[in-house]
C-alpha cells in the first residue's frame, strides 16, 4: 500500500521534453515513505485508488507542480536596512553606502551582535513567507558574520531552521562576501583566514553544503575567488559564485573552471562566460529582485544564455540590502516582465533548474518516480498564472517529503 495518492490532478511535472511544463492533464501521484512511487495518467493506475493507498486526496482538477525551490538566499541576518533604503531614496548609491561602512557591513555588525536564537527568530517570518507560497527547499548563505564564530553561528541557525520548519535547507558558506572592517586594506589576509581557518572549521562540522564568494570590484577579485575555490575543492565542497553583478570580472568563466553548480546575478555576463558555463553545466541563477531593488539597467543576457544552452534558475536573493524579497512568485513575475523569461522558463527556474543549482537534481525539482514527494497544489487554471499575477498567492496546499505542510 502507498501512503497517499493524489487523483484528479493536472500535473506540471516540469520534466523537460515532449509537452510544455511536462504536463499530464488527468494525472495521479502516488507517495510512499516520502517518495513519489507513481506519477502519470490516472487511467494507467494499476488498481482502484482506494485499494492502492491509505489516504486518497482529490485535487479537484487543481494543478500540482514540484514544490518550489529558492536556490539563493541570505535569509539569516541581524537587523535590517530600511534606514539605508531611505538614504538611497535621498540620493546615495549602493556602492557609496558600502564604502562609508554601511551596506553589507551594517548587517555584519547587527549579525555579529545577534545570538543564534535571535538569528533564527528573525529569519522565521521570512522562511514562513516562502513556505506559504509552496517553497519546499531553501538555500541559505552565511556571509554576514565574516569571522569564524559569527559565520558558523549563521550556518547553525540555517540548519536549525531546517529542523523547525517543514522545508529542506541547503547551506552555503559565503565567508568571502565582503571585507570585514578589521581587515581593511588587507583583503589577502582575510582570504587566508577564510581558506586556512574558517572553511576547514565549517567543513569539519558539516555546516555547509557548498561554498560561494562575491567576485566584484567592491568585494573580491578573481585571484582571491580562485583561492577560495581551490580550498573548497580540496575539502570536497561544490562551489557557486556571485558573478558579473555590477561589472564583468570574468568570474563566471573562473567558476566554470571549478565546475560551479551555479553562477548568480550575471547582469554583465560576457559571451565567453556563457559558453564556459554551458560546458561546465553551471546553472545561471537570475535574481530579478536585486535588479529591481538596485534599479539596475543591465538586463542579464537571457538570449545569450538560451543560445548557449545554459539552464536558468530564478531566486529571491532574499537579503536586507539588495533584495528584501520573500516572494518567489513575485520573482517569477519579475523574471518574465523585466528579463523576458517565459512563464515556463520561470517555473522551470524555481523548480527543476533551481534544484540543479543546489546539486539536488537527482532528488528534487521535478515530479518523477523516485524523487522526493515535494508538491505544491495551486488554485490556478494554467501554470502561466504563477508568473502572471503580481502579489497574489494561489497556493492551495503543499507537501514536503510526503507530508502535508500547509493547507
Ligand atoms: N550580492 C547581493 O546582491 C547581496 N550580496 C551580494 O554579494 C547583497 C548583500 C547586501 O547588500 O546585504
Ligand atoms: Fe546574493
Amino acid at each position: 500500500m502507498w501512503d497517499s495518492l493524489w487523483i484528479n490532478a493536472r500535473l506540471a511535472t516540469m520534466v523537460a521534453g515532449a509537452t510544455p511544463y511536462g504536463a499530464i492533464e488527468d494525472g495521479a501521484l502516488g507517495i510512499k515513505d516520502g517518495v513519489l512511487v507513481y506519477c502519470g495518467a490516472a487511467a494507467d493506475l494499476p488498481d482502484r485508488p482506494g485499494s492502492l493507498a491509505l489516504g486518497v486526496h482529490d485535487a479537484e482538477g487543481r494543478w500540482i507542480t514540484p514544490g518550489l525551490v529558492d536556490c539563493h538566499t541570505h535569509a539569516v541576518y541581524g537587523g535590517d536596512r530600511a534606514a539605508e533604503f531611505e538614504m538611497r531614496l535621498e540620493g546615495a548609491t549602493y556602492e557609496e553606502l558600502l564604502k562609508a561602512g554601511g551596506g553589507i557591513l551594517s548587517t555584519v555588525r547587527a549579525t555579529r551582535e545577534a545570538s543564534l536564537d535571535t538569528l533564527v527568530a528573525r529569519a522565521l517570518p521570512r522562511i514562513d513567507a516562502l513556505i506559504g507560497e509552496g517553497v519546499t527547499t531553501i538555500e541559505i548563505k552565511s556571509g554576514y558574520g565574516l569571522d569564524i564564530a559569527a559565520e558558523t553561528t549563521m550556518l547553525r541557525a540555517a540548519r536549525r531552521i531546517g529542523e523547525l520548519c517543514p522545508v529542506n535547507i541547503a547551506t552555503t558558506f559565503l565567508g568571502a562576501h565582503a571585507l570585514p572592517p578589521e581587515f581593511e586594506g588587507r583583503a589577502d589576509a582575510y582570504i587566508d583566514l577564510v581558506c586556512q581557518e574558517a572553511m576547514p572549521a565549517v567543513a569539519a562540522e558539516g555546516l555547509a553544503d557548498a561554498v560561494d564568494a562575491f567576485c566584484e570590484h567592491i568585494a573580491f577579485d578573481t585571484d582571491q575567488t580562485e583561492r577560495v575555490f581551490q580550498k573548497a575543492q580540496e575539502l570536497g565542497l561544490p562551489v557557486k559564485l556571485h558573478a558579473e553583478q555590477l561589472s564583468d570580472m570574468g568570474g563566471a568563466a573562473l567558476a566554470a573552471r571549478y565546475n560551479a553548480l551555479s553562477c548568480d546575478h550575471l547582469e554583465f555576463l560576457s559571451e565567453e562566460g556563457a559558453s564556459a558555463m554551458a560546458k561546465a553545466g553551471s546553472v545561471a541563477v537570475m535574481l530579478p529582485g536585486a535588479f529591481y531593488f538596485l534599479r539596475d539597467t543591465n538586463v542579464p543576457p537571457i538570449d545569450l544564455l538560451r543560445r548557449a544552452g545554459v539552464p536558468m534558475a530564478v531566486s529571491t536573493d532574499c537579503n536586507p540590502g539588495s533584495s528584501p524579497a520573500t516572494s518567489l512568485l513575485l520573482m517569477m513575475n519579475m523574471a518574465a516582465t523585466l528579463f523576458r523569461m517565459t512563464p515556463e522558463e520561470a517555473l522551470a527556474g524555481t523548480t527543476r533548474e533551481a534544484a540543479r543549482a543546489l546539486g539536488m537534481a537527482h532528488q528534487r525539482g521535478t515530479l518523477e518516480v523516485g524523487k522526493a514527494a515535494d508538491l505544491a497544489v495551486w488554485n490556478i487554471e494554467r501554470p502561466a498564472e504563477l508568473s502572471y499575477r503580481i502579489g497574489f498567492n494561489p497556493l492551495h496546499c503543499a507537501v514536503r517529503d510526503g507530508d502535508m505542510t500547509l493547507r
